[in-house]
């Protein structure tokens, strides 16, 4: 018989929400639960185009904010074979950001309508499920000073957190919202608990299409 198929499970959010502390909980615990699981994260820097991302997040170049766009989408889809290849052979994947985070921030930026920023995400995998670490402005800013990278600010965050909360008013798409402000332990909780549900659904659900 052939393997169970693993989820697809993504991590979104504000800055500061801990996606990324997380993320690591997470795939650590399902490890340990049995469950074949690892941890992805876009922009997945290390690539060509991951490069020419990094540099533009790091200030260190400039690029048309269409381009930059498709390319954040480009890097989505140069790892789609390798998604794919994964969760077919039973591996569920932990992602920290997805295409709602390139729709979410691109559409943050003047001239920019939701819809023109989820096209170039169209037909990607679909993820079994969304969570999104949710966190007011004024509790992310409790955490601290916002870092050096293009969008840290409280201004632009704000705006990003409006095009979440629209993107998040599809239901075409499995969101589940988790509140973000408690403990790190219970947060990992509330997380672990959701992410089982999605890995047992998937077991018996194909693999979708995002958006389509
Ligand atoms: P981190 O590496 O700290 O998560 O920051 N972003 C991300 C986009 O603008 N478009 C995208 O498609 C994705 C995935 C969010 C990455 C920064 O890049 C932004 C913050």
């Amino acid at each position: 018989m052939a393997a169970k198929r693993g989820a697809l499970i993504v991590l979104e959010g504000v800055d500061k929400a801990g996606k990324t502390t997380q993320c690591k909980m997470l795939v650590q615990a399902l490890q340990q639960s049995g469950y074949p699981a690892e941890m992805m994260r876009f922009p997945d820097r290390s690539t060509t185009i991951g490069k020419l991302i990094s540099a533009y997040l790091e200030k260190k170049s400039e690029l048309e904010d269409h381009t930059v766009h498709l390319l954040f989408s480009a890097n989505r889809w140069e790892m789609v074979p390798e998604m794919k290849r994964k969760l077919e052979q039973g591996t569920t994947l932990v992602v920290d950001r997805y295409a709602f985070s390139g729709a979410a921030f691109t559409s943050a930026k003047p001239g920019f309508s939701l819809d023109w920023c989820t096209r170039s995400d169209v037909g990607l995998p679909k993820p079994d499920v969304v969570l999104f670490l949710q966190l007011s402005p004024a509790e992310a800013a409790s955490r601290g000073r916002y870092g050096e990278e293009r969008y840290e600010d409280a201004a632009f965050q704000s705006a990003v957190l409006d095009r979440f909360r629209q993107l998040m008013d599809d239901s075409s798409v499995n969101w589940k919202v988790v509140d973000a402000s408690g403990s790190v332990d219970d947060v990992h909780k509330d997380i672990a608990l959701k992410s089982l549900d999605a890995i047992h659904a998937a077991q018996t659900q194909p693999l979708g299409e995002l958006w389509k």
